[in-house]
């Protein structure tokens, strides 16, 4: 069956983005993918057989480049259904007094301008063509704020105010807006976080996080509803989660 519908997913190169990117092409939908790991598109790519791949190799933090990879799309790849913004990460876990700025910087810049800058981009074509629906990834940082993790869930909670003035801007033109906020995930987002691999594994020892495709699976549900219904927002845990701090271990 040809691909009749397109979509952009922001940091397809890992984790719930990449899970999103197969999930899309089963769905029969062209996919746009971006990232700053070029290998990581290409081997993507070369994954996807049966619809078609556009790969966008840039870093979200820079306006500039944000604003020309979306301008110099193809005219073919231009009238996008979907836009997944995914990319994101937490970088490090310190007390408010002890972080390091630069580390708040990276992350306010990718999570929230980031996220902004792509957004700014594709609302004008949605709003052109009176249909749409954007996904934005937040997170259970997005709804609780714990210990050490001030900055980085300042910026989910900024995802999810900005993510509810999409909506209510976009309500006007059709356009659908979604916030899914899962729990932990078993993704490289704790190696991201914490620096190293034998860390990050801790994190999920002792009992079953969510995986990648558990979400993909969730924004697959979403974006599967009827013309008239949308999903505000997902708040997605693993069963043995039951807060962001509350996790049991056996
Ligand atoms: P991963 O680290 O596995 O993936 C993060 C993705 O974001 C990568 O594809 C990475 O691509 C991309 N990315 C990061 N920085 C930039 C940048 N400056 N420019 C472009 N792309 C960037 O983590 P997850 O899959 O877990 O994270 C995806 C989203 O889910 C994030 O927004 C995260 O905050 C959120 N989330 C994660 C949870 C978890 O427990 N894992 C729970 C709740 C929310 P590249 O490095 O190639 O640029
Ligand atoms: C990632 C989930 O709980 O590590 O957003 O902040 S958590």
């Amino acid at each position: 069956m040809m691909a009749t519908k397109t979509a952009i997913i922001t940091g397809a190169t890992s984790g719930i983005g990449k899970a999103c990117a197969k999930m899309l092409a089963k769905n029969n939908y062209n996919i746009i993918i971006t990232g700053r790991r070029a290998n990581r598109l290409n081997d993507l790519e070369k994954e996807i057989k049966n619809v078609k791949v556009l790969k966008l190799n840039f870093d979200i933090r820079d306006r500039k480049e944000t604003e020309k990879q979306i301008q110099n799309l193809p005219k073919s790849w231009k009238n996008i259904d979907l836009l997944i913004n995914n990319a994101g990460l937490a970088a490090g876990l310190s007390d408010i007094q002890d972080g390091d700025v630069d580390k708040w910087e990276q992350m306010i810049d990718t999570n929230i301008k980031g996220l902004l800058y792509i957004s700014k981009q594709i609302m004008p074509i949605m709003v052109a063509n009176k249909k749409g629906h954007i996904v934005n990834i937040s997170s259970i940082a997005g709804k609780e704020t714990y210990g050490k993790g001030n900055v980085y869930c300042g910026t989910k909670h900024a995802v999810e105010a900005i993510t509810k003035g999409m909506r209510i801007d976009m309500l006007a033109h059709g356009i659908k807006v979604t916030s899914i906020a899962p729990g932990m995930v078993n993704t490289e987002f704790s190696e991201v976080r914490l620096g190293n691999k034998k860390d990050a594994d801790k994190v999920y020892e002792g009992f079953t996080p969510l995986y990648a495709k558990d979400i993909a699976e969730t924004v697959e549900f979403v974006i599967t509803r009827s013309a008239h219904v949308n999903i505000n927002e997902m708040l997605v845990m693993p069963t043995a989660q039951a807060t962001a701090t509350n996790t049991f271990k056996q």
